[in-house]
């Protein structure tokens, strides 16, 4: 606890662009800003995180080589950095995102502090749960890692049931949603860009993400190509990953070439999203789909998946759109419909901001991480 008893938060994520990394970072900021000193803890600088900010503190993990390791046992050197800034720094709890490795890092950790010293919590995101902590190799041990935490919080009630489903894990995990910084994921005009990705007036839809298989992201050109038929619509693909030199060859192969702009990684999204009309994000699942409610933030209409947890901030018609990520057909209709009525895409838009603001603005979220911290330290009130 620092001077305001606010508690000494270690945070831990992916530094990488991706959801996980994007919510831990923004929760330690906004932690920060409400007088706790948060502590980064991870293998390079986050990318949300790079300029200085009052309370935030980077503790970098190294990793060193050694001939006889095949691979650097990463969990380990995290391990011992979390157990070094818990004792220097007087840590009151590690709050880790994204189960695996960091969970199984912060146990060690916290075996070597002490564990009426240091509290451990873990956030469930999404593939650490429905992919990668299934494969037999990892089932057991994320099983066990969620058993052990002090407390387990996932970002939907999709995920919670998940994980309860398939790890058989009780109950107690308690669902704390993804949220947005509303006063920075604005509408915005953004003349200048519009001009230069729809100089004819075109409506513009945009996709974000890793790239990854479960992205879906062939079926984003495919939609895309329907709605083409309807409407004078074009295409930004924001990001990298495995799927995109596929993607490419689908859009060459579809004769849309002149028709979409690869605009790469981009650090701040808030800067491109508001340029959009509509957000495609038709993962094969999605526990949360936050770039979704960032979208609704800024005034853009999310035609998302309906396998996962969209549902419990978008309700179909009404604040955007959700489909089976294999009906092609009924998610370019939903985005002929909404583009091609000015009204109705209007009212979509005025309900996505407001929905998007209140129940999942930074505010009441960071609020619960709060309440969940002091309920832990035995503290009362936030
Ligand atoms: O997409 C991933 O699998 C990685 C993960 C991440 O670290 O970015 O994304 C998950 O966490 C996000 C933040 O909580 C959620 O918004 C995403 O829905 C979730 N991804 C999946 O469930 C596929």
């Amino acid at each position: 606890m620092n001077a305001v008893n606010m508690p000494t938060i270690g945070i831990t994520c992916y530094p990488s662009q991706g959801g996980s990394g994007v919510v831990a970072t923004e929760l330690g900021l906004h932690l920060s800003r409400r007088g706790c000193e948060v502590h980064f803890i991870s293998s390079e600088l986050p990318f949300r995180l790079r300029k200085y900010h009052d309370n935030i503190i980077y503790h970098p993990v190294e990793m060193p080589q050694y001939p006889v390791f095949q691979h650097s046992p990463y969990t380990l050197s995290l391990a011992t950095t979390m157990s070094e800034v818990a004792t220097r720094c007087g840590l009151d709890i590690l709050h880790v995102h994204y189960a695996i490795p960091h969970t199984a890092s912060a146990f060690l950790a916290q075996q070597m502090v002490g564990p009426e010293r240091l509290k451990v919590v873990t956030t469930l995101h999404g593939t650490d749960i429905t992919l990668v902590g299934q494969e037999p190799s990892f089932f057991p041990i994320t099983r066990f890692l969620i058993q052990k935490s002090d407390a387990v919080t996932a970002v939907s009630s999709f995920l919670k049931a998940e994980t309860i489903r398939v790890f058989d894990t009780g109950e107690d995990i308690e669902v704390i949603p993804n949220f947005v910084d509303a006063r920075v994921f604005v509408p915005k005009e953004m003349n200048a860009v519009r001009a230069r990705f729809a100089p004819a007036g075109e409506k513009l839809i945009l996709h974000a993400s890793n790239f990854r298989p479960v992205k879906n992201p062939r079926a984003v050109i495919e939609v895309f190509a329907r709605v083409r038929r309807d409407l004078p619509v074009r295409l930004l693909l924001v990001g990298d990953g495995p799927e995109m030199p596929g993607v490419r060859q689908q859009v060459a192969e579809a004769g849309l070439s002149d028709h979409v702009e690869y605009l790469g990684p981009v650090d701040k999204l808030e800067e491109i999203l508001p340029v959009a009309d509509l957000l495609l994000l038709p993962s094969l699942h999605e526990s949360f789909g936050l770039v979704a409610l960032e979208a609704m933030a800024c005034g853009v209409v999310p035609v998302v998946t309906s396998r996962g947890g969209a549902g419990e901030f978008i309700q179909d018609g009404i604040n955007g759109f959700l489909r089976d990520p294999s009906d092609i057909t009924g998610m370019a209709a939903a985005a002929s419909e909404v583009l091609g009525d000015a009204a109705l895409h209007a009212q979509l838009v005025e309900e996505g901001r407001r929905d998007a603001a209140a129940d999942f603005g930074a505010p009441c979220v960071v609020r619960q991480y709060l309440e969940l911290y002091d309920r832990l330290l035995g503290n009362s009130g936030s």
